[in-house]
């Protein structure tokens, strides 16, 4: 902020694009952007951010009573914020458009397995209108799962982009005798700042729950500047049981949080996170990320953005083709990997728990592999 990141000659879009923001409605995605701020990564491959510490996830199996494992869970989730949330301003010095993935784009991924079991990663695209994003990630040998959903609302005020993202996420940890615990994690509201001088980023806002089985609940609490510490990106944490308050956290999830009035760490970000691994492109399938968008990519990584916008109409102008061939057939696009469900038994229990959460919701469950 201060410096003006818009490129000289996409001075006069990027205004434009602003403006046009004014009037959004609802979906950002399908919006013209200048091509500065056009990322190469499509929204398909954001699942893998909620693995990047797979030593945190697997860890969660380890916690002795259910409280150990309430924490282990919060602890994890915390630490995942900052690979969700700041990566591309770290990569790419700011935060930037993602590719709009298309109906049925897939993301294979996997942390290899060093000491503590193998995580995998399956995403697929199961809406495109609006854009809604399901993932499956599994780490067997420790028995620990995420099963979730992403889809964002937003609406323009006050110079920022205000995200709602709609969906939630299911932990489920397997714990001694046979049984299973589950964990609702629901997803914070994001701000994207910094607009006008063409260097939005990331601020969390508003508040989030986990909300366990066992009647543990983790309520946190995401502000700027000028709150807590007064540093950005702070949090603070409280964990109860049947309602009882037991614990409290606080710090920032880009660096350290701890638990309050102590010196006790918590959680440290700074932590080196694990990225995914991807297959090489040459043993993708058409329908995964990096193949289907792999020109479109290379155009925009290379400063070509005519050929990656070519490339971009002529995906979108054979999706538009599916989809009439497919109403004329009468025969809809089938989910290949989920299958959707109305209203998710499993979420309904543990949101009826939680004050400030929709009691329904819908969802959709992992099938496996074709
Ligand atoms: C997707 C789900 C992930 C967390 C996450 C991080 C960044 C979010 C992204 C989600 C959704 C799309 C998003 C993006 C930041 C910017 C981008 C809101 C929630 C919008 C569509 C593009 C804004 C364009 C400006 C940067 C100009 O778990």
């Amino acid at each position: 902020p201060g410096v003006d990141a818009v490129p000289t000659e996409q001075k006069a879009g990027w205004t434009s694009f602003i403006k046009s923001l004014a009037s959004m409605t609802g979906d950002l995605s399908s919006m013209t952007a200048p091509p500065f701020i056009l990322s190469p990564t499509s929204l398909t491959e954001f699942p893998a951010y909620w693995c990047e510490r797979p030593e945190l996830f697997a860890d969660i199996a380890t916690g002795r009573t259910e409280q150990e494992r309430a924490e282990k869970v919060l602890k994890w989730f915390i630490c995942t914020l900052k690979g969700q949330y700041t990566t591309r301003n770290e990569k790419m010095g700011s935060e930037k458009k993602p590719l709009n993935p298309v109906l049925g784009e897939e993301f294979f991924g996997v942390w290899p397995d060093v000491g503590f079991g193998e995580t995998t990663l399956s995403v697929e695209q199961v809406s495109h209108h609006p854009p809604i994003t399901a993932y499956f990630i599994q780490n067997k040998k420790a028995g620990v799962t995420l099963q979730g959903h992403s889809g964002q609302k937003t609406s323009f005020s006050g110079g920022s982009i205000n995200v709602k993202q709609n969906g939630h996420a299911i932990l489920t940890v397997d714990v001694p005798g046979g049984k299973k615990e589950t964990f609702l994690i629901t997803l914070p509201k994001l701000q994207i700042q910094g607009l006008v001088w063409g260097s939005p980023y990331i601020e969390l806002t508003d508040s989030t729950a986990i909300v366990s089985d066992t009647g543990f609940v983790a309520n946190i609490d995401y502000k700027g500047k000028g709150w807590v510490s007064g540093k950005a990106h702070s949090y603070k944490a409280t964990l109860s049981h049947n309602g009882k308050s037991i614990r409290s956290y606080e710090g920032t999830w880009t660096a350290i949080g701890k638990v309050a009035k102590s010196d006790e760490v918590f959680t440290d970000a700074t932590v080196p996170k694990t990225e995914v691994s991807v297959k090489p492109i040459e043993e993708q399938k058409d329908w995964e990320s990096r193949k289907l968008w792999r020109a479109t990519a290379q155009g925009i990584r290379s400063g070509d953005y005519d050929a990656a916008s070519r490339d971009k109409s002529r995906i979108e102008n054979e999706q538009r083709q599916r989809r009439k061939d497919e109403a004329s057939a009468g025969q809809p696009w089938q989910l290949k990997l989920f299958d959707y469900v109305e209203s998710d038994p499993v979420y309904k229990q543990l949101a009826s728990h939680v004050k400030g959460i929709p009691c329904e919701e819908d969802g959709y469950i992992f099938r496996g592999h074709a």
